[in-house]
């Protein structure tokens, strides 16, 4: 008696969700989460300063290459996955098509390489922070428990790069998919790199296939080698 009524109980709340008048095509009491997640974001987004934005007329074109070691003897597999996990032994796996069907976003903003070069580009692809949360691997209203930091690699480790937890969820620190309007050019990291305004250009790894959220301090890869590690801009 009691045991059936426990199981009754469970399938009554999926009942008692599903019989709700829907707004907006949602059934309400799931809408009223995603509001409540949407103002969440919103509030937690206006808490970043955003780099200034440009004009397309001041795009540099042809984008320069940068000579990167690491790429001959680390090819991107030709059935590219991204990977990402966490501390708790989540993985989430995405195929080029998946990220692209997310919403993206296209802004003009400066890339700038601490050797002393900079240019205009417009980048398009994924907000990371928008991804993180979608997958559920960040949750804004438990941030207190959320990774301290961001490794990122590419398919065979070659290269490496270690982030802030804040600076991976900037709004503009992207997992770009096209640069100056199109597919981005195997030279400059595709199909997929990381672009943000927010750190200079070793911090911007390109042949991204692996994301892992940790509290493990993550080195990289020209920060073994001297320079700063949180190269910020
Ligand atoms: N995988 C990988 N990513 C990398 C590098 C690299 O050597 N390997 N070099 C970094 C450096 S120092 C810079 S300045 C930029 C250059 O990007 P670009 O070639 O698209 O201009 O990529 C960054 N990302
Ligand atoms: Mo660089």
């Amino acid at each position: 008696m009691w045991a059936g009524l426990a199981v009754l109980g469970s399938v009554g709340f999926i009942n008692w969700i599903a019989t709700r008048s829907e707004d907006r095509g949602v059934h309400w009491p799931l809408r009223r989460g995603e509001d409540a997640t949407d103002n969440l974001m919103e509030e937690f987004f206006a808490s970043y300063k955003l780099a200034p934005e440009f004009p397309v007329s001041q795009i540099a074109s042809p984008a320069r290459i940068n000579p990167s070691p690491g790429t001959p003897d680390d090819p991107v597999p030709d059935d590219y996955k991204l990977t990402i996990t966490d501390m708790g032994g989540n993985s989430h796996t995405l195929t080029l098509d998946q990220l692209k069907a997310m919403p993206s976003k296209t802004m003009v903003t400066q890339f700038c390489c601490i050797e002393g070069w900079s240019q205009i580009v417009q980048w398009t692809g994924v907000p990371l922070s928008e991804l993180l949360i979608a997958l559920k691997f960040v949750d804004l209203a438990k941030m207190d428990q959320a990774p301290k930091y961001v490794r990122m690699e590419t398919a065979q480790g070659t290269y490496y790069v270690g982030w802030d937890l804040a600076s991976a969820l900037h709004p503009q620190t992207l997992l770009v998919y096209a640069m100056n309007g199109a597919p981005l050019e195997p030279e400059h990291g595709a199909p997929i790199r990381l672009y943000s305004p927010v750190k200079y250009g070793y911090k911007n790894i390109k042949w991204l296939t692996t994301i892992i959220l940790t509290n493990d301090f993550p080195t990289d890869y020209w920060g073994d080698q001297g320079y700063d590690w949180y190269g910020g801009l």
